[in-house]
């Protein structure tokens, strides 16, 4: 099986990472829409356009699911896709949402994305939804994505803990128990966040999607392929790559979509 996965940029490569170790077997076609990225700060509708793009250009590569590994385009977009393609859509913010709504014990869950994401009310209304009554705390963390391409993640960097503290106090002022990292950057932060909210359950919407992908699709026989796509020339990509997804990347075309 081949399935399409594409993202604003480099971020979507944790998804892609959660995928691998959980469908090793897997062929994956991978979008990075670098020339446009970010999306976080952009309208629904520009976000929406893009994402339809990106969609278009998968599944021209006959992919049988397309994941959209964007936090931000899953929360805009994902009405809009279903509706243009002809094949299934995964987005991460509903498999985040459910797995939050799961973990917490208190009701009182916390999201942190993009401004795009959180603005959307996407991951309040999903959490709600699968956990009536649920308290949800949101709040954007836009300097997390700039730090994480930098590699700016050691908890003990003082800048970074400085800019953690300050985005998640109102977590721990709300004494949340759950906290969903609503955003492809997030995970390289774990051990930051952490240290910030040391009692808190952390859900990677990455991983949370990962097991949905295993469940529809079940164990795809090796040895797989990977083809990775960018659509700025690819050389920082492929730098930051591997930060992101725990090995490195060869080789990435240049398309123009
Ligand atoms: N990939 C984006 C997200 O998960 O929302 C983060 C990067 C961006 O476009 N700002």
């Amino acid at each position: 099986a081949r399935i399409g996965i594409f993202d604003s940029g480099v971020g979507g490569l944790t998804v892609q990472k959660a995928i691998f170790a959980r469908l090793p077997g897997l062929d994956t076609v991978y979008l990075g829409d670098t020339a446009r990225v970010p999306y976080g700060s952009k309208s629904a509708e520009v976000v929406t356009q893009y994402s339809l793009r990106n969609a278009r250009f998968l599944v021209a590569r006959e992919i049988e699911l397309l994941v959209v590994a964007c936090n931000t385009a899953s929360a805009v977009a994902l009405p809009a896709l279903r509706e243009a393609l002809a094949i299934p859509v995964l987005g991460v913010v509903e498999p985040g949402a459910r797995v939050a709504a799961r973990a917490s014990r208190t009701g009182r869950v916390g999201v942190i994305g993009t401004a795009g994401t959180i603005a959307s009310g996407a991951y309040q209304r999903a959490i709600a939804a699968a956990r009536p009554g649920a308290e949800v705390v949101a709040a954007a963390c836009p300097l997390f994505v700039p730090l994480a391409e930098e590699g700016w993640t050691d908890p003990e960097d003082e800048v970074v803990r400085l800019v953690a503290r300050r985005y998640l106090a109102p977590f721990r002022e709300a004494a949340v128990d759950t906290l969903v990292l609503g955003c492809t950057h997030y995970p390289l932060l774990r051990g930051a966040i952490a240290r910030e909210l040391p009692e808190v359950t952390l859900v990677d919407s990455g991983d949370a999607i990962a097991a949905e992908v295993a469940e529809r699709l079940g164990a795809a026989g090796g040895p797989a392929q990977h083809r990775f796509f960018v659509t700025d020339t690819p050389a920082r990509f492929l730098t930051v790559a591997e930060r992101f997804l725990g090995r490195a990347v060869e080789r990435a075309e240049q398309v123009d979509i």
